[in-house]
């Protein structure tokens, strides 16, 4: 994980100090990548112990579409309960629904992103359309007025299986260059504890190696807190579509916008400059999640079927435990 310790050192050379939105300010850098081959080990951080469990649970909690604190708690994973619970703005949203509610999150996004259509059935193609709609799994769920009275407009409603249609279009177009899911969804920002932060996902098959690949792009990263898990999260991804879809895990590529360390996280990451870093782990994925290598079935339902304890990490040497507050 020297790309870890890479990133933090030019953080702390290149830096600019910035003001945000939770009043402890950060030293931010735009742009930054580290790229990992999977078949070298898994990218989990040893200059402090990672909480492995606590990362894989939230990444189950996204397989599952979860959308409040607690359904994270129960798998595990603590790390929703201030942005749930402590953000006065949050508090005071309309759409928060109860306690612990995050809103329409991640998980919402990658397994059912509402999509919606509006049709102008007087078009000479109207009538096509609503029936190709209607053949893509749409509903028709009413009719509305268009924009500027030009007549009626049939609605047609579906939710999208984002992460769900990358696995089919993995088994079904390797060599697709579209393979990806996205959690920015403009209509329902507003409606979530915090928007997004790692945002696009894309995979990208070699079938003559037959690896597969991911890239990640997350807009905002908190370096001290948030990298550890984000690099944990999508490479344990990238190793379970490749189980479920018979590929093996290659390149790890992340990418973030705004790469940033917190003021109160500066003497957490200067003590893990002073450590040298342990070779990479493994990452070792329980017998009972299907290979397709193997069985040659293909069985994407294990994606919300996963625990947490279904990811092991294997010689997983590490430095002392430290930590720091989050920002919330
Ligand atoms: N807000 C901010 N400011 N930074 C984040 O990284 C962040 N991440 C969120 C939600 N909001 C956020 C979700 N992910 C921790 C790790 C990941 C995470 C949130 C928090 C965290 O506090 N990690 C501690 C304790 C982990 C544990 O024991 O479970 C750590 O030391 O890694
Ligand atoms: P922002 O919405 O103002 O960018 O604040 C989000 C903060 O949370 C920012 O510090 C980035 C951090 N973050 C991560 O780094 N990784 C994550 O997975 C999440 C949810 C948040």
């Amino acid at each position: 994980m020297q790309q870890y310790l890479d990133l933090v050192r030019q953080i702390m050379d290149q830096g600019a100090w910035q003001e945000n939105r939770t009043g402890i300010r950060t030293l931010s850098m735009p742009g930054a990548m580290m790229k990992f081959d999977l078949q070298q080990g898994f990218p989990a951080v040893t200059t402090k112990k990672l909480a492995f469990k606590s990362a894989v649970g939230e990444l189950c909690g996204f397989m599952r579409g979860y959308r409040n604190a607690a359904q994270f708690r129960e798998l595990g994973c603590k790390v929703w309960d201030q942005n749930a619970n402590e953000n006065a703005q949050w508090l005071a949203n309309p759409y928060r629904l109860e306690t612990d509610d995050l809103g329409p999150v991640y998980g919402v996004q990658w397994r059912h992103w509402p999509a919606y259509k509006l049709i102008d059935p007087t078009e000479p193609q109207g009538a096509a359309q609503i029936a190709d709609a209607l053949a893509r799994g749409y509903a028709q769920i009413g009719v509305t007025q268009a924009e500027g009275d030009t007549g009626e407009r049939v609605v047609l409603y579906k939710a999208v299986d984002q992460l769900r249609q990358c696995l089919d279009t993995i088994m079904r177009d390797p060599g697709n260059r579209r393979i990806l899911f996205h959690g920015w969804n403009w209509a329902q920002i507003e409606e979530m504890a915090l928007p997004p932060c790692h945002l696009l996902y894309q995979f990208l098959v070699d079938k003559a190696r037959g690896e597969i690949s991911l890239c990640l792009y997350i807009r905002s990263n908190d370096v001290g807190l948030g990298t550890p898990f984000n690099l944990t999260e999508g490479a344990a991804l990238l190793h379970l579509v490749g189980r479920l879809t018979g590929y093996k895990p290659r390149w790890f590529t992340y990418f973030i916008g705004d790469a940033h360390i917190y003021e109160n996280h500066m003497d957490m990451l200067n003590e893990q400059l002073t450590r040298t870093p342990y070779p990479a782990p493994t990452l070792v994925l329980s017998d009972r999640i299907p290979d397709f290598a193997v069985t040659g079935k293909y069985e994407p339902e294990w994606l919300e079927r996963v625990e947490p304890g279904d990811f092991m990490l294997e010689g997983y040497q590490h430095h002392p435990h430290i930590t720091a507050p989050m920002a919330v």
